[in-house]
């Protein structure tokens, strides 16, 4: 089994008013073999992500935590307008075949959200 999987994850931001963030983003992937620990989303891409309406795609290695069971999103809520609506959310990973795919449309400011 490979310590090591490279992961896809879009991320689909709100159409609404207000619906982009200039916050700092995180992410964790939960499975049957661990967790990715937090990965920081906006050092993946530059500047800029989050907008409304963006559908964006982060790659990145990270540990093979086998099937995904949850994923969890943070926000540090920082700067003007920090309100973010989640829309969706994917992770596709290179050591397992099923897709952890899921339609969210949650408002964050700061804080967390728990997506089985
Ligand atoms: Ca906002």
């Amino acid at each position: 089994m490979p310590a090591r999987a490279e992961f896809s994850v879009p991320v689909r931001t709100g159409t609404s008013d207000g619906a982009d963030t200039d916050s700092n983003l995180y992410l964790t992937i939960h499975g049957s073999l661990g967790n990715t620990g937090e990965i920081r989303l906006n050092a993946l891409r530059g500047n800029d992500v989050f907008e409304r309406g963006a559908n964006e795609v982060f790659t990145f290695q990270a540990a093979n935590v086998g099937e995904i069971t949850a994923v969890v999103v943070r926000s540090d809520g920082q700067f003007m307008g920090s309100s973010w609506q989640l829309d969706a959310i994917s992770v596709r990973h290179s050591q397992a075949g099923a897709v952890f795919e899921r339609g969210v449309n949650r408002w964050m400011d700061g804080g967390q959200v728990v997506i089985r």
